[in-house]
């Protein structure tokens, strides 16, 4: 029978080949693909979240394990769509524009879809517009930026304008190395994390 906790700790370890063979055993074996996603897949990608939360583990060790996930999220999705499992709901994450850094979104990205959400990945140097677009397009129930550059930082505000003057009902949250809480509450943010395991307990609280 199938050993979710052997899974969740094979995705920790970044064991792409296991978790993609145990994956498939436990659909073998009949276990309900839910339990698969929230016992083995999502309660890995947690532990790495923590333990990167707790600087236990580096970028590297998150990305190999997102990796891991990935290809047993590969596996999983035909069961998960047979079995009428949705996520938890759909986000937005984009880089602002004029910025092309995206190795901290992607990183979030990952998480995000490590804790079930649906991630429509704009990319980078995103203007308003794509923001808003995207949200209305995809049925997101939150628009997620990320910017790394100070002169960049307006961009946010400029986002949370649009998607209000498009009256958009989603929430927003913004993160990226020079973001502040303060600056969140000065723009009207919903939420602001400043790293990637909070942005999903903060992305999922405001769903
Ligand atoms: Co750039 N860069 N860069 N850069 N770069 C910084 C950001 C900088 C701090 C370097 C420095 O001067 N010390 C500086 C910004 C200064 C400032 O404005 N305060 C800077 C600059 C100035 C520039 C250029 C202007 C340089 C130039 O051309 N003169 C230029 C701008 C280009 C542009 O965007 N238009 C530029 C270019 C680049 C590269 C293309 C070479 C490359 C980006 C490659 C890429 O992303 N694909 C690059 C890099 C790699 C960096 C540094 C070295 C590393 C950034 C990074 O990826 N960190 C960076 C210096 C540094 O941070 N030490 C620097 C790792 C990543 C995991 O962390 O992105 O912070 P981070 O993400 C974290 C959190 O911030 C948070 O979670 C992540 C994980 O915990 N987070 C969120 C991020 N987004 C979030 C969203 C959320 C929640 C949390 O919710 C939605």
């Amino acid at each position: 029978m199938a050993d979710l906790q052997a899974l969740a700790d094979a995705l920790i370890k970044g064991d792409r080949n296991k978790v993609a063979e145990m994956t498939k055993q436990a659909i073998a074996d009949g276990v309900p693909a839910k339990d698969i996603l929230e016992k083995g897949l999502i309660a890995g990608m947690a532990v790495i979240g923590r333990r990167f939360k707790a600087n236990e583990v580096y970028v590297l060790e998150v990305l190999i394990a997102a990796r891991a996930m990935k290809g047993g999220m590969e596996i999983l999705q035909p069961a998960l769509v047979k079995a009428g499992v949705e996520p938890i709901a759909t986000v937005v994450l984009g880089t602002v524009k004029g910025d092309l850094h995206d190795i901290g979104k992607n990183l979030v990205g990952m998480m995000f879809t490590g804790g079930g959400l649906k991630v429509v990945d704009i990319g980078t140097d995103a203007p308003a517009e794509k923001f808003v677009e995207a949200c209305k397009t995809s049925g997101a129930k939150l628009c997620a930026m990320s910017a790394l550059l100070t002169t960049t930082m307006p961009q946010m505000r400029d986002v949370i304008k649009a998607i209000k003057a498009a009256n958009v009902q989603v929430k927003t949250m913004i993160g990226g190395a020079p973001v502040t809480q303060s600056f969140a509450d000065e723009i009207g943010a919903d939420g602001y994390s400043a790293d990637a395991a909070s942005a999903v307990d903060l992305a999922k609280s405001l769903l």
